[in-house]
């Protein structure tokens, strides 16, 4: 099997430079950047290297996983993000899960083994309460359900129909993942913080648009399925 690996960004250059260097792209089958909208010098650092880089069109992550998703070639997708929240060692990790059978591998902030630097209380907490939440209502037993940091395979991933927005995608698609028994595992990660740059990521907003999508998810149940 093939895999491709993502990489996303949105004015990330001080993680990129930092991380470059350790992400394995010899040991993938194709890798490309998706952007969407740096205004840093990202682009230029990674066509300097001779990487393809993907402008958006519509900004947001949800877009980017998208676009990902039609671009990919591979069998296999992993989403990696360069903000120095992930370790790219966990990257080949993350595609051996699927090798072993799993549908999708997901790198846990919060499970046994795992540390993050980043989540902080109210933050950590939040990811929390929505992970539980997906649970009980989908009968899952996920760590960490929100992580962007994870593989999936590109036929699974086109079945579940993403429409969600921005920080919501990864959200939207553990939960549809649930409703349709997709084998998920877990492994767990070291989450330190990120380098440089900023995060686009406004907690309260998210938080809102989680709880939307919450019950946007009761409502379509698997309806998602038709549009296939
Ligand atoms: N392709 C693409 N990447 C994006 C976009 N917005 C954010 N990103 C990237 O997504 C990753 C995560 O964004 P962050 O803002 O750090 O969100 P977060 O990790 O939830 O927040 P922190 O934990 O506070 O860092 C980073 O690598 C960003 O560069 C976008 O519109 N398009
Ligand atoms: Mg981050």
């Amino acid at each position: 099997m093939k895999s491709t690996l993502i990489i996303l960004t949105f004015n990330e250059i001080n993680g990129v430079q930092a991380l470059y260097n350790k992400i394995p792209f010899k040991k993938v089958d194709e890798y490309f950047v998706i952007d969407g909208g740096s205004t840093d010098g990202t682009i230029e650092f990674f066509k300097k290297k001779g990487i393809k880089v993907i402008s958006q069109k519509i900004h947001g992550r949800g877009e980017a996983f998208r676009i990902g998703m039609k671009k990919a070639k591979g069998d296999y997708i992993v989403y990696f993000s360069p903000d120095g929240n992930e370790d790219p060692k966990d990257i080949l990790k993350l595609i051996a899960e699927l090798e072993k059978g799993s549908d999708i591998a997901i790198a846990s902030r919060f499970m046994k083994g795992s540390k993050s630097d980043d989540a902080g209380i109210f933050r950590g907490f939040g990811n929390k309460a929505f992970t539980a939440t997906a649970n009980i209502l989908w009968n899952g037993s996920l760590t960490d359900n929100i992580n962007g940091f994870r593989a999936i395979k590109k036929e699974k991933l086109k079945e579940l129909n993403l429409d969600a927005h921005g920080f919501g995608i990864e959200y939207q698609m553990s939960i549809r993942a649930m409703k349709l028994k997709y084998k998920i595992k877990e492994i767990p990660t070291y989450e330190p913080n990120r380098i440089g740059g900023f995060s686009t990521a406004g907690s309260f907003d998210t938080g809102l648009y989680f709880i939307k999508l919450i019950f946007h998810e009761l409502k379509v149940g698997k309806k998602f399925l038709e549009h296939n």
